[in-house]
């Protein structure tokens, strides 16, 4: 497999005008609360805490942006599921 010898953080947002405008293919790591989303990034990356990762559902709240050798941005989105949040917070 190819390593990555680049990842860098871009941005944290809810907010669809602070996206980063690229274009560059887009990869969305989406699914579950806890199923590993931000685990799978790193270990794709190589680093071990570049998506923070927790055992605690709902950590990731934002939408996190890095961008991968200047070929792709890698977006690690929060999960759905049983998160224990605000309902505002959820509908963000
Ligand atoms: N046993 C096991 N645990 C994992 C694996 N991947 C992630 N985890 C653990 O599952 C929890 C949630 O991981 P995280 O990447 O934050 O999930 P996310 O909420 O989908 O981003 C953490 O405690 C991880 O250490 C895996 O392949 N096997
Ligand atoms: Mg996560």
């Amino acid at each position: 497999m190819m390593k990555i010898l680049e990842a860098i953080y871009l941005i944290s947002t809810t907010s669809e005008a602070q996206f980063p405008i690229s274009t560059l293919p887009e990869v969305a790591f989406i699914g579950r609360s806890n199923v590993g989303k931000s685990s799978l990034l790193n270990s794709i990356v190589s680093r071990k805490n570049l998506a923070r990762i927790s055992s605690t559902p709902g950590k990731t709240q934002q939408i996190n942006f890095f961008g991968i050798e200047q070929k792709w941005v890698f977006a690690d989105l929060p999960g759905f599921g049983y998160a224990i949040i605000s309902k505002e917070k959820r509908n963000e």
